[in-house]
């Protein structure tokens, strides 16, 4: 199997760490790419053109990380990822990937030209993230993170590890959130988090 991806990615890192999780190193290869340019190899393969894309060796195409990662995790038990009884982990899971997605657009609006970046988007994005980062702080001094690795704690540590303080700019989040910077510090000492650093 592959997976084409950016290394910059933080949909594809939630990937690239789980295969590290799930010990499939030597059943997955990472095909390093770039996205957004009219010849990325993306396109050869996958129409929307995005990262992470899972290739399997019957050659089915997978998108999504989430889904990605459900499939590898099916692949072969223990199965890491099967979410508890009741809603609580898949709400976990939404608001994780709800962060996520609102800093993808913030970081990718702050590397647009400057005269093309929207003040308004910055704005807005910049409130978002710093409020879910503080529900996450609460969230984890009740204790919602105490169990077994999930796609939430997955998918809010491949979001902010990493991320020091200014990044995207005006992400200031470790000061008022002391709880969930341990928690970001403690899971970022995982070999799958360190082993998935995006490059400076
Ligand atoms: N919901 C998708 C999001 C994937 C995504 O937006 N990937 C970005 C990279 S961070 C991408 O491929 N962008 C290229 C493009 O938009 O053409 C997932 O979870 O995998």
């Amino acid at each position: 199997m592959k997976v084409l991806t950016t290394l910059t990615s933080p949909y594809g890192r939630i990937v690239r760490a789980f295969i590290i999780e799930k010990g499939f190193e030597d059943r997955v290869e990472i095909i390093p790419t770039v996205t957004r340019t009219p010849d990325t190899p993306v396109l050869d393969v996958n129409p929307s053109g995005r990262v992470p894309t899972l290739i399997t060796d019957d050659g089915t195409m997978f998108e999504e990380s989430a889904l990605i990662c459900a499939y590898l995790d099916s692949l072969e038990d223990p199965q890491l990822l099967s979410p508890e009884p009741g809603w609580a982990s898949r709400i976990r899971e939404a608001r994780a990937r709800s962060m996520l997605d609102g800093i993808a657009v913030w970081s990718r609006e702050v590397r647009r030209p400057e005269n093309e970046q929207s003040p308004t988007i910055v704005a807005h994005e910049t409130s978002r993230a710093l409020r879910l980062a503080g529900m996450f702080d609460k969230l984890i001094a009740d204790g919602a993170f105490d169990r077994p690795l999930d796609m939430a704690q997955l998918t809010l540590g491949c979001t902010m590890h990493g991320r020091s303080d200014g990044r995207p700019p005006g992400f200031d989040w470790r000061k008022d959130n002391p709880t969930l910077a341990t928690w970001i510090d403690t899971f970022g000492a995982r070999k799958s988090m360190q082993e998935t650093l995006p490059p400076a």
